[in-house]
């Protein structure tokens, strides 16, 4: 069926196709039904009616209200956007448009970093799908939609079971003229560990293809040497290479000179001549003061001619001050959330910026009432993720003290009760920051903040003190993430490392100065396809042949759930997170214009072996499966 798909389609038939169409043409991979995807689906609805959704077990389903999304004219042209300006002018184009405007550009996170922040990154397709084209025609002057990379491709995989790929191609087609922009780990591109060079290079063309404009490409380090293949890669693709430098310490405190103002200037300079179309700052834990960001970014200005582009988060409760401050030191774009998925650990306000701004003559171009409507929806879709809200009410300060990312926070802290240390949260705080220091005041951000975090946890859970590790740690295990780290795994950190430290935990091993993606043997594509063609019987693509190279085990568990349980991205996500209740009816379009009207009608009492029948209607018949209870 795949060859008679591809022989039959347009784009074929009228020879306008390159390498990249398979990639690029999902529907290839749509054959008639073979199996009883019916069964499928029930099976999956079935077992998470009877075992609950992983983290959501014996959670009741909430009454959860409609999300309204906004109407929109579909009759009506796509109104221009910055798509269409690198289209036409190409990076550099788009680069000095950017500078040309007077108003400060906004990013939008919220399909992106708001949810990894505010919701364990666990937004769903279905819902970024309802509301992707409202958002690009009612908010046409957007710099860019931050909608891809970070944790949101494993955690797609892993926990959503959806193919982040088919993410970014449904999003692209639904968001013609917005620039869709990545958050790209640089050599560990959006995984926790450094990748062969051949890797990430196949990543960054592919995602290019697939519809990424705007790479946002950082070392979790601030190491130049691990930034330089990826920006050289990029700039290939004809896409936006932006430059992040992260920003850690305090250049207001001058105890803390290891990131001083001259640091990040010359960071800034070094990223310029590197090819960078943008410099990013990357405020990951939100400790870039008002002060330091008017301080910070009237250097940038003065020394570098790129754009400017502002990332923070609102932590602290301070953000809207750090962007008033940047905005009037010239900062040329800065991120923004839409308001019910803005503040706290995500981003700052967009519409809270406008008002803030009342007055000011680089007042953002936005319509206000576009992005209520927008964040009404939210507010309602937010709803179906109560369960994975981190329980944060109100803004902590306190993060100038701990300088933990946003990203990191409410993962630590399931961390620390997964280990029983939950009511000892306080003191991991403490100890991340002491390990910090011990570390020689790195930078942390995904994964160097991982590290901290792991050293942390295993201190406070071992009842260790700094002093503790340093007399006893020859005799100390340390976690092997601590371990690979000192062995330079991740790059070398600003300074090096605390050599006495370094001894202690290296034992009798040996670090390595060079950058790792050196060493490590390319990845061998022809051998994944032939292996992954075998395993799965069906045409591999380049998207899978990425997915399974950066995360084998992943990558296998989600094609194995999906043989079993179909592709339950096309559920609404009441539904995958919590089943259906007595009598509760639901639409499923598991292709275009093929339905499954699924109703529940009764759950029986577990038999002797731990079994019920699940009773449903499909399609007005009956249907019934045999679901195990695990409680
Ligand atoms: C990520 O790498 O996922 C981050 O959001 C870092 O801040
Ligand atoms: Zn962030």
């Amino acid at each position: 069926p795949f060859l008679e798909n591809v022989v039959q389609h347009e784009k074929f038939i009228t020879g306008t196709y390159d390498t990249s169409f398979i990639d690029s043409s999902p529907e290839l991979f749509v054959f008639p039904v073979r199996q009883d995807r019916g069964t499928k689906m029930l099976t999956f609805i079935g077992e998470t009616i009877v075992n609950g959704y992983p983290g959501l077990e014996n959670t009741p389903k909430p009454t959860l209200n409609k999300p309204v999304v906004p109407k929109i004219d579909k009759k009506k042209p796509i109104p221009r956007g910055t798509k269409q300006i690198l289209d036409e002018q190409g990076p550099e184009g788009l680069a000095n448009w950017v500078k040309d405007q007077n108003e400060v550009l906004l990013t939008d996170t919220t399909f992106r970093d708001a949810h990894q922040s505010l919701l364990a990154t666990r937004v769903r397709s279905d819902d970024l799908k309802r509301i992707a084209e409202p958002t690009s025609r009612m908010l046409p002057n957007l710099f860019s939609s931050e909608m891809w990379g970070g944790a949101t491709f494993d955690v797609a995989m892993r926990f959503l079971h959806e193919d982040p790929w088919t993410r970014l191609l449904e999003l692209r087609e639904r968001m013609p003229n917005t620039l869709l922009q990545m958050l790209f780990r640089s050599s560990n591109a959006v995984g926790y560990k450094n990748y062969p060079d051949n890797l990430i290079k196949e990543f960054v063309q592919k995602s290019a293809n697939a519809g990424i404009d705007v790479f946002r490409i950082f070392d979790s380090l601030n190491w130049l040497k691990g930034m330089t293949l990826t920006i050289d890669e990029v700039r290939q693709t004809n896409k936006i290479a932006e430059a992040a430098m992260c920003y850690t310490g305090d250049i207001l405190d001058p105890k803390r000179d290891k990131y001083d103002l001259k640091y990040y200037k010359n960071l800034a300079k070094e990223l310029e001549n590197a090819g960078a179309h943008i410099l990013g700052i990357k405020d990951m834990a939100g400790l870039l003061k008002p002060e330091a960001a008017y301080q910070l970014v009237s250097e940038l200005k003065d020394s570098i001619s790129i754009p400017v582009h502002l990332h923070t988060h609102d932590t602290s409760g301070n953000g809207i001050f750090t962007y008033a401050r940047a905005v009037e030191a010239g900062v040329d774009i800065v991120d923004v959330a839409e308001s019910s998925m803005a503040g706290l650990t995500s981003q700052p306000s967009a519409d809270g910026l406008y008002y803030a701004l009342a007055g000011n003559k680089r007042q953002p171009k936005v319509d206000v009432g576009a992005l209520q409507e927008l964040s009404d929806f939210w507010d309602t879709t937010r709803e179906y993720y109560q369960g994975f809200e981190s329980g944060m009410r109100s803004p902590a300060p306190e993060v100038y003290e701990h300088e933990m990312p946003g990203g990191q926070y409410s993962n630590l802290q399931q961390q620390a009760k997964a280990v029983g240390l939950g009511d000892r949260w306080r003191e991991v705080k403490k100890m991340y920051r002491r390990v910090n220091d011990m570390f020689g005041d790195v930078v942390k951000v995904t994964p160097s903040s991982k590290i901290v975090g792991d050293m942390a946890l295993y201190m406070v859970q071992n009842d260790l003190t700094e002093e503790d590790v340093y007399d006893n740690g020859q005799n100390l295990d340390f976690p092997d993430s601590v371990v690979e780290f000192f062995q330079g795994y991740l790059g070398q950190p600003h300074q090096g490392f605390p050599e006495k430290l370094q001894k202690i935990i290296l034992k009798d091993r040996t670090p390595i100065s060079n950058r790792p993606g050196e060493n490590l043997e390319p990845v061998d594509f022809k051998a994944i396809e032939e292996e992954l063609f075998n395993t799965l019987d069906r045409p591999v693509t380049s998207h899978d042949m990425i997915s399974y190279a950066m995360y084998p085990k992943v990558y296998m568990e989600f094609e194995q759930f999906r043989q079993s349980f179909s592709d339950v991205s096309v559920l609404d996500t009441p539904t995958f997170f919590y089943g259906l209740e007595l009598g509760e009816t639901v639409e499923v379009e598991i292709e275009k214009g093929k339905t499954l009207i699924v109703k529940l009608i009764s759950v029986s009492e577990p038999d002797e072996t731990g079994h019920r029948n699940v009773y449903f209607e499909l399609n007005g018949q009956s249907r019934e499966v045999v679901i195990k209870d695990k409680n």
